[in-house]
């Protein structure tokens, strides 16, 4: 039997902390500490009865301005940019730490209850889609706009898209946690998520060492699911950990993050359902242009 796939030994997780051995049977401990541990439940579904807020257009997005809800809002800006008006959209604020997301209205259109989630009225019945690598997709191949059309080029515009979003959750939910959010500095944890993460931001540096973007010349849903996530890495200080992960290491995934940071539609993508930072950033619903 390989060693990974060994009974687990019990160690203790820092020096001064009793060892953990785990129970026969896991239980939901309430108190576990951490940041957000209050908006973590080990079940699905609605908490309480509450409809949606509904707008004029027929894309409604329902949305918060984290790495994975401004993927959408700048996709949908970019579409704006390009002059198609169907692309207009209303989007709501939904408060992740108020349990927002748990509302029925808002688990209707996301069984999973986190954002961002979209419903588009243009088609009888509505069309749901949620997970933003498919809302990405959705777009992007309903406007014909930022996917390749080329079959070739289009498996590697997806195979980007597809990598960020298993990626990142070792990013967010990993080495974030660890590093940022837990209610201890656990150093196993920190190292193993920190060395992936580096290993990750690498692959993107010596992918973008050859390439203007990630698919070549041209800019695509895959640049912006990745630039969301590596992009508050490389130019945000995301979890404060620039200086941690030696962040200015990677050259030219700072450079590729610059230059579409630069553009107008990232600019304002960047604050559409925006709640906090500077208040003349904010921009918590958006309904029209006129709203920046
Ligand atoms: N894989 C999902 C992840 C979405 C996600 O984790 N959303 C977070 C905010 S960035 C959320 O809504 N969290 C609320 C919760 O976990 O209750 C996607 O890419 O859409």
């Amino acid at each position: 039997m390989l060693a990974q796939f060994s009974e687990p030994t019990v160690t203790s997780m820092s020096e001064d902390s009793a060892p953990y051995t785990p129970p026969k049977v896991w239980t939901w401990d309430k108190e576990s500490g951490g940041r957000f541990a209050n908006i973590n439940r080990p079940v699905a579904g609605a908490t309480h009865d509450k409809e949606l807020p509904a707008g004029e257009h027929a894309l409604q997005l329902h949305s918060l301005a984290t790495p994975n809800g401004i993927k959408v809002t700048v996709l949908l800006e970019e579409l704006l940019e390009l002059g198609i008006e169907d692309a207009e959209y209303d989007a709501y604020l939904v408060n992740i730490g108020e349990g927002d997301q748990f509302a029925s209205g808002f688990v209707a259109i996301n069984p999973n209850s986190k954002i961002p989630a979209l419903s588009d009225r243009s088609t009888t019945p509505p069309t749901r889609v949620f997970e933003s690598g498919a809302i990405l997709l959705y777009l992007a191949e309903k406007f014909g706009a930022f996917i390749p059309q080329d079959p070739s080029a289009r498996a590697e515009c997806l195979s980007w898209l597809f990598w960020q979003m298993g990626s990142a959750p070792y990013l967010g939910g990993g080495f974030g946690h660890f590093y940022a959010y837990a209610p201890e500095k656990i150093e196993y944890c920190i190292n193993r998520y920190a060395m992936e993460v580096k290993r990750q931001l690498d692959v993107l540096n010596q992918h973008l060492a050859e390439r203007r973007f990630l698919c070549g010349d041209n800019y695509t849903i895959a640049d912006i699911a990745n630039y969301a996530w590596y992009g508050a890495v490389v130019l945000h200080n995301i979890y404060e950990a620039a200086e941690f992960l030696e962040v200015s290491s990677y050259t030219n995934v700072v450079r590729w993050a610059q230059e579409i940071e630069a553009r107008p539609a990232v600019q304002r993508g960047r604050r559409v359902n925006k709640a906090w930072g500077p208040e003349e950033q904010r921009v918590p619903e958006r309904h029209g242009p006129t709203d920046f």
